[in-house]
């Protein structure tokens, strides 16, 4: 069991870690280097590895506040869902165990939401190119900028790196901040989440280097980049509905108008319609794509009515 502080401390540095032996002490130490009076907590999952053993050895060498938590359920969503639960603190410094992030910048990361400039910082790898050059997975910086392309257009936001594993999140971020999903999405999903309810996101540019010799990635570049985009289907389809289902009933017209040519073609030249099964497609069509209007509108209402409620909840907690 993690010790719990008395009190709320000031900075969390959370660490979701699995089978990282050969990174994780070197990680801690960085960390407790760079922030000597945070607490650090490791968040193991069924690692069949030392990872668990070290970090909790390492933990107590150092004298560090924190500890390591177990989660039974696999994915870093698990993980991550249940030190935010767990763990009190005013900042929450979000990081891989990989040692692939920086750790001397953690407080460039925490420092403007501790001054309430910032609800979430987050390291972004791609500004400097670091990702790019360290990355040896080159369909991992297309997933990347697909992901990053998608999100702008319909939150007309300009993030850069929107699955970074580095972040700062302040108290009310976390504590507001419903997390369920359960693997690799969380990235995407806590950038989705700071999108659609208006926290203030600051991106500052990171060193990225790759996984040291010896240390295996836990990313699945086909599984866990389409649980990925499905991720980002599902948020639009609940955040943003009328422009989800409105989408759907455009294709549908177009489609139905498409299906209609010969229809209107016969009418004009005879005053009668040869092509009636393409006349009933079309009609179909244009039935569906009012029908995906108005569930659109309807859930449009539902979204609306539940950003309200999250306003005013976050209004009342402070
Ligand atoms: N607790 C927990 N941590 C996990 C799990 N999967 C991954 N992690 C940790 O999450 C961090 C990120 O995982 P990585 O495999 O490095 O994924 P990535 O950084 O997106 O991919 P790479 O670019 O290949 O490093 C690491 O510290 C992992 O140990 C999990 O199921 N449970
Ligand atoms: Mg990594």
């Amino acid at each position: 069991m993690p010790h719990r502080p008395e009190s709320i401390a000031a900075v969390a540095v959370i660490l979701p870690a699995y089978n990282e032996e050969a990174t994780v002490e070197a990680v801690i130490r960085a960390f407790r280097a760079a922030l000597p009076d945070a607490a650090l907590y490791v968040v193991d999952n069924n690692s069949q590895d030392a990872t668990a053993r070290v970090a909790a050895d390492v933990l107590a060498a150092l004298g560090c506040e924190g500890g390591v938590i177990h989660e039974p359920r696999q994915g870093k969503g698990n993980a991550l869902r249940r030190a935010f639960m767990e763990v009190d603190a005013q900042v929450y410094l979000i990081a891989d165990a990989d040692l692939t992030y920086p750790a001397d910048r953690a407080m460039d990361l925490i420092a403007p939401v501790l001054q309430g400039r910032a609800d979430m910082v987050v390291g972004d790898r791609q500004s400097g190119g670091h990702y790019e050059r360290e990355n040896k997975r080159r369909l991992h910086g297309l997933g990347n900028r697909l992901v990053g392309g998608l999100i702008n257009f319909f939150f007309s936001s300009r993030i850069r790196d929107p699955m970074s594993g580095y972040r700062a999140c302040s108290r009310t971020f976390i504590k507001n901040y419903a997390l369920l999903v359960e693997g690799f999405q969380i990235e995407t999903d806590i950038t989705l989440h700071a999108l659609d309810k208006r926290f203030r996101i600051l991106e500052l540019p990171v060193e990225y280097v790759d996984r040291p010799p010896g240390s295996e990635s836990k990313l699945s570049t086909v599984t866990d980049g389409a649980k990925v985009l499905f991720t980002i289907l599902q948020i639009l389809r609940y955040y943003r509905p009328l422009a989800f289902f409105t989408t759907i009933a455009a294709v549908c017209v177009a489609a139905g108008l498409i299906a209609a040519i010969p229809v209107f073609d016969d009418w004009l030249r005879y005053r009668y319609i040869y092509h009636v099964p393409l006349a009933i497609l079309a009609a179909a069509l244009e039935i569906v794509a009012a029908l995906m209007l108005a569930v659109g509108l309807v859930l449009d209402s539902i979204a609306h009515q539940q950003k309200t409620n999250y306003e005013l909840r976050l209004l009342s907690g402070r």
